[in-house]
């Protein structure tokens, strides 16, 4: 579970407020994808991604990104209750798409670095050592249901 003050709350939903979500999501995914390439093997059907700027540019990893991070904003609205919010997802992952879930750690760090470009001097350390508990906490739900 991840314990955050009202403060951090504030911190975190005020700055999402100031990102585009989609631009988020699209580079945090084409990161993943480029800076580790084994987790390419789960999204064989997007078509190019043999290089690092054919995986920035294909609206594949685009339209996902999208899916993703609709999802990852919608845990920011259930901080008190992120298990509950992605225990169907985490069944998803676990049981039909058999993703290592290493690799939800591995892209929360991608939204965080992403985001630290977005938000430039806004991204004030306290408020990345927030961002950190949040992605670190999505991460954690969306493994809960892995047996
Ligand atoms: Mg996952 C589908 C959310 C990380 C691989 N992912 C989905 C879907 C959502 C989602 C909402 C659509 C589910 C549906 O169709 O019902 N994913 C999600 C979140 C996060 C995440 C919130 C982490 C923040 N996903 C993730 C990672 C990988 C992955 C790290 C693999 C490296 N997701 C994956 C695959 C699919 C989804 C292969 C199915 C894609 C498809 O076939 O359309």
């Amino acid at each position: 579970m991840v314990r955050m003050t009202d403060a951090e709350k504030g911190l975190v939903n005020g700055l999402w407020g100031k990102v585009k979500p989609v631009e988020i999501g699209a580079e945090s995914l084409a990161r993943l994808l480029i800076v580790y390439p084994w987790t390419q093997r789960f999204f064989e059907k997007f078509g190019d991604l043999s290089s690092a700027s054919a995986v920035m540019s294909n609206p594949q990893v685009k339209a996902h990104g999208n899916k993703v991070i609709t999802s990852f904003a919608d845990g920011l609205k259930h901080l008190d209750n992120l298990k509950g919010t992605f225990a169907s997802l985490s069944e998803l992952h676990c049981d039909k798409l058999h993703v290592d879930p290493e690799n939800f750690r591995l892209l929360g760090n991608m939204i965080v670095i992403v985001l630290s470009l977005h938000l430039g001097k806004d991204f004030t350390p306290c408020a990345q050592a927030a961002f950190q508990k949040v992605v670190s906490g999505v991460a954690n739900a969306l493994a809960h249901k892995y047996h």
